[in-house]
């Protein structure tokens, strides 16, 4: 127990609550105490020399002295590679049966004795002591691995040397084949048990490394260790906190000679040491940057995708899944609240904004609406008629979306179904089958077991209870999951067993991949029950591939400046990761905003895919008319012009479920060269044509903005800019600066009507442009049309054309 542990164990045994929180967590350090393999005596291990090869398709098989590596090049370019038996599946992250090898790549002989595998986009050579290089096809070296490390048990006396023990020197409860390598999994992933490892790269001592999940931190990662390890930070968070509550072992690494996105398919507990490079370091040389891995167990196994950051990420999406494209309705201004209390409440504080003229998509509603704070139920005293209440709201065009928490209170109806589920219920059990119970908001709780197909198909069936009370969206927390705990981990013990699809495993594998079996399980279940219907899903928890379930958001973060950064850093962060749509919680969380900071976060927040205000039960409101007549007014600005741009957001989430493209991306998105707008964390391109330069520091009434290379509008002013490079603009508290792009092309929503229309940023004199619209389709899964437009000078005039080069009229073009 460390000073923070004590100062909230004293805190919490005031209270009832807290006195359960006190039981669950002796509780689950006991069941860890007996559940978990103790770790003996281990010695460290390197794969040793290179002893012979094999070829298979895209690559082969290189056999080492204790260890043995499968390389494989896919068509379309990405790499893979496992050590000792681990494959590309089975993988939470990975769609399918992943890609096909790629015919063409073969496994030949390089230099000193090494191997490599030779395709269109990217080499991989190995070397004889088992170094993996990630190489250009003009050969420049982008990543590369230094031979893996791991530890095994030394054998007891009378055991055999390998694969006899697990990392305690005795049988693994996985039953993996623990110890005979750092990928030691059997089947090649799922399921395995495995001790501990690490991997060291190095990349080039000009580059700069994004992503990991949602770090506050970012969205570049300088120096220090990041975790691996879904964690509620507890009582909000602020850019100094590490880990939150979605954490990914994915990297997007962007140097001077190209960009790669570095991908480690394994769901355990760990830790990442970044240290960026140093160019002509101590005598002149080059110090490169590092990056450590280092697990906890599972297998050694890697993705590594190289080309444009575009490419990449389409490559990415490609092997984890296209994103959900969220309905219409969700790329529109949305307000929750923890603490409505009332069917009332709602309807003041929706009239509060229909009668301001404020447009408003959805209405949330958190955990106190729940009877009792359990999950799948209604307040029916403070909520009396849920689906008329829904309905009444929905006839104004305003969506309800619930809450839902994973923690179902041990003895009601739902855990009753849920106990009813298979041989054993849907429940996650310990190492000696008793159901795990830990303490959560309705109180005693017990935990679904995402990884059980069975169980997702169970817990989906619940959505219907929601759907006929009239939500229409939903908003997965507490996932990571948590159990409250005065000390230790506030999650499941880590002896806990999981299903894990069949391959069986515990809570240090789980852990991380739970609230992405919560997503797929609402998901599925949603599509089942609503065929015809996009849900609307997002989940402050996930993994690798959650994308195809739906967005996150920020969680709490906290009310202040530092929060507001973050909240721009998670969003970026995460969108590299190939999570497109998420957001912050405008105004912070917890606390009670200035006037100031309320609208610079309104301001930020209305060019993020999840536009949403929200706060706690104690913290102050979030309603714009509350921060008096000034913020009112700069608050129905911003409010508007999101209303206007939302076509645009449409056609964003369409191509970032075809692209793998981010709607929010870094300045460096299309000229990674330029390495000042690597180290800018300030601002960001929303689409192909706006650069958003958002206020976040208190009392600015201007600001400097950096420019990728080209001809950028202030579209405030009209002025044109030429990048690369950086100016001032003036940024007074009702103004956010924005720029457009010369020569882009984006819909809007007409002024006169709800129809869409066409604005055009005119080309500098001599090039010319254009762009991409996906109207809105309805709410089902068609993919929609894509209408691509190009615009050129004309003589005195700019002219819009269709692919076909029929000439469009009724366009704004705007510049001129
Ligand atoms: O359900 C209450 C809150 C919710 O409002 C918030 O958005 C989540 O991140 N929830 C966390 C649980 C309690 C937080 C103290």
């Amino acid at each position: 127990m460390d000073g923070r542990d004590l100062v909230r164990a004293v805190k919490d045994i005031g209270s009832e609550r807290g006195r359960r929180a006190w039981r669950a967590a002796w509780r689950h350090r006991r069941a860890d105490a007996v559940g978990l393999p103790r770790r003996g005596a281990e010695r460290a291990r390197v794969p040793g020399l290179l002893t012979g090869t094999e070829s298979r398709p895209g690559g082969g098989v290189l056999r080492f002295a204790r260890s043995e590596l499968l390389v494989r090049v896919m068509a379309g370019g990405a790499v893979f590679w496992g050590w000792d038996g681990a494959g590309p599946t089975p993988s939470y992250a990975v769609v399918g049966d992943g890609p096909e090898p790629d015919p063409r790549a073969a496994l030949e002989p390089d230099t000193g004795g090494g191997w490599r595998v030779v395709s269109e986009r990217v080499t991989v050579a190995v070397s004889r002591h088992g170094a993996v290089e990630v190489r250009t096809p003009g050969g420049t070296v982008l990543r590369r691995e230094a031979p893996p490390r791991w530890w095994e048990p030394v054998p007891l006396a009378g055991e055999a040397a390998v694969g006899a023990g697990s990392a305690s020197g005795g049988t693994h409860p996985t039953g993996g084949a623990a110890g005979a390598g750092p990928g030691a999994v059997g089947s090649g992933g799922r399921g395995s048990g495995g001790g501990r490892w690490v991997q060291r790269s190095e990349v080039a001592a000009d580059a700069r490394f994004f992503g990991l999940g949602g770090r506050a931190a970012g969205p570049r990662l300088r120096d220090g260790a990041y975790r691996l390890w879904n964690t509620d930070p507890k009582g909000g968070f602020g850019p100094g906190v590490d880990p939150l509550y979605l954490t990914m072992p994915v990297q997007m690494v962007v140097a001077d000679a190209g960009t790669h996105l570095v991908f480690h398919d394994n769901s355990w507990d760990g830790r990442v040491v970044l240290r960026e490079g140093e160019e002509g370091a101590g005598s002149g040389a080059d110090r490169p940057g590092t990056s450590e891995l280092r697990m906890e167990g599972g297998p050694l196994r890697c993705w590594v995708l190289v080309g444009t950051p575009a490419r990449v990420l389409q490559g990415w999406s490609g092997l984890t899944g296209a994103a959900a494209v969220p309905p219409e309705w969700a790329l529109g201004y949305q307000h929750a609240r923890w603490g409505f209390g009332s069917a009332a409440e709602v309807r003041r504080v929706v009239e509060g904004y229909a009668s301001r003229g404020l447009a408003l998509s959805a209405v949330h509603l958190d955990i106190d609406h729940y009877d009792g704070h359990r999950v799948f139920t209604v307040d029916e005293e403070a909520f009396p008629d849920l689906p008329g209440l829904a309905g009444e709201l929905r006839e104004r065009g305003v969506r309800l979306v619930s809450i839902v928490d994973p923690a179902v209170k041990a003895g009601d109806a739902v855990h009753a179904s849920g106990l009813a589920v298979g041989a054993a219920g849907a429940f996650v059990r310990d190492a000696r089958g008793e159901e795990v119970r830990g303490e959560v908001w309705p109180g005693e709780c017990a935990y679904p077991d995402f990884t059980d197909p069975a169980v997702r198909e169970w817990w989906g069936g619940l959505y219907e209870e929601r759907l006929a009370q009239g939500f229409a969206g939903f908003w997965h927390d507490m996932n990571e999951p948590v159990s409250f705990a005065p000390f230790g981990d506030a999650t499941l013990p880590r002896s806990a067993r999981h299903a894990m699809d069949g391959a069986g495993g515990d809570h240090r594998e789980g852990h991380n991949v739970y609230a992405l079996g919560m997503a797929r399980a609402g998901w599925e279940g949603l599509v089942r029950l609503r065929p015809a219907e996009r849900p609307f899903l997002f989940s402050r928890s996930g993994w690798a591939g959650m994308q195809r379930y739906g967005g996150t958001w920020s969680g709490d973060v906290e009310t202040s400046w530092e929060g507001l950064r973050a909240s721009l850093a998670l969003v970026l962060g995460l969108g590299l990761c190939g999570v497109p749509y998420s957001g912050p919680d405008v105004g912070g969380f917890g606390g009670s905003p200035s006037p100031e900071l309320y609208v610079r976060w309104l301001q930020l927040g209305s060019y993020l895919p999840l536009f949403r205000t929200h706060s706690a039960i104690w913290a102050g409101r979030r309603e714009p008319w509350e921060f008096g007549p000034e913020v009112a007014r700069q608050a129905a600005e911003v409010m508007a012009e999101r209303e206007r741009l939302r076509p645009y957001f449409v056609t964003l989430a369409h191509l970032a479920r075809r692209t793998g493209a981010p709607y929010v991306r870094p300045l460096w998105w299309g000229a990674t060269e330029d390495r000042r707008l690597r180290d800018c964390e300030d601002a960001f391109l929303l689409g192909d044509a706006l650069l958003v330069a958002p206020v976040l520091e208190c009392g600015a009434d201007r600001r400097a903005v950096r420019l990728p290379r080209g001809r950028w509008y202030d579209t405030a002013t009209g002025a044109a800019y030429e990048g690369p490079g950086q100016i001032l603009l003036d940024a007074p508290q009702g103004r956010i600066p924005v720029l457009a792009r010369a020569g882009s092309l984006l819909p809007v929503r007409a002024a006169s009507g709800g129809g869409v229309e066409l604005e055009v940023w005119a080309p500098a004199r001599g090039r010319t442009g254009g762009g991409v619209v996906i109207r809105d389709p309805g709410p089902g899964f068609e993919a929609g049309t894509v209408e691509r437009y190009t615009v050129r000078w004309a003589g005195d005039e700019v002219v819009v054309e269709t692919e076909t080069g029929a000439p469009v009229s009724g366009v704004t073009v705007r510049g001129l």
